[in-house]
């Protein structure tokens, strides 16, 4: 049986999904399971082109729905020459950000219509659906702080506004009580307490794969 597994790691700025995909990344290594780990927007040549547009225009004038598109041009590329050959090969794909983020940004945060965005994404997606999703929860102003500490340009609260951002992790909460697939872990301590909780999640949902529960 393949041990291949797609697992996405979401949620808002500083949650600590970059972080939590070094250390898991790290333990996979140490366990032999092979895999490979990308960003969205990202993960291709073309993917990180775009992701260079969005970043110039953060401040600037995107219309939603042009933001949207980006994402989801990214996304196609993303899932044909990354995910997709590395499930084929039988390798777990450690993703940074997928589709959960456009429900959250750009449905439930900038207020696109969520049956138009899911009817584009699993167009973009060629229907690809992870096997599990995981939310990194964490209070708004504590992603920021960790952001500001880490020397962050510009604050995300001050370039969207506090509400944008509730109105993300509200998002995200409801995804993760609407879809089977997607599980809620508190980002709140200190990295390798997360780290610990995420093992435990992935050994428990996919022991096969995964190398056994955190501390074993
Ligand atoms: N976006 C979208 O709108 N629609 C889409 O479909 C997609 C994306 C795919 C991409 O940002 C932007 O695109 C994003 C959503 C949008 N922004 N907005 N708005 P990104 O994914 O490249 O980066 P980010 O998520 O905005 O920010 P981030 O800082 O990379 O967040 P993170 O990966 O969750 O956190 P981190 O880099 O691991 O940690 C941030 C800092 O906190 C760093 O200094 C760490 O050392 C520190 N940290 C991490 N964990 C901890 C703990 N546990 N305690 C204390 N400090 C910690």
């Amino acid at each position: 049986m393949s041990r291949a597994r797609f697992i996405v790691l979401e949620g808002v700025e500083g949650a600590g999904k970059t972080t939590q995909i070094r250390l898991l990344s790290a333990w996979l290594a140490g366990a032999g399971v092979e895999h490979v780990t990308a960003r969205e927007p990202g993960g291709t040549e073309v993917g990180e082109a775009i992701r260079g547009v969005l970043l110039a225009h953060r401040e600037g004038d995107v219309p939603p729905e042009t933001e949207l598109l980006l994402m989801l041009g990214a996304r196609a590329a993303f899932v044909r020459q990354v995910v997709r050959p590395a499930l084929a090969a039988g390798k777990v794909v450690l993703a940074d950000r997928f589709d959960f983020s456009t429900f959250a940004y750009q449905g439930y945060g900038r207020g696109l219509d969520l049956d138009a965005v899911r009817r584009l994404n699993a167009f973009a997606t060629d229907g690809l659906v992870p096997d599990l999703v995981v939310v990194l929860d964490l209070p708004v102003g504590e992603g920021a702080e960790r952001q500001a500490r880490e020397g962050s340009e510009r604050d995300r609260i001050e370039v969207e506004g506090a509400a944008f951002l509730e109105r993300v992790r509200e998002g995200y909460r409801a995804l993760v009580a609407q879809e089977g697939h997607a599980r809620m872990v508190d980002a709140r301590g200190d990295a390798e307490a997360v780290h610990r909780r995420l093992r435990t999640l992935l050994g428990d949902t996919f022991p096969e794969t995964f190398p056994g529960r955190a501390g074993s």
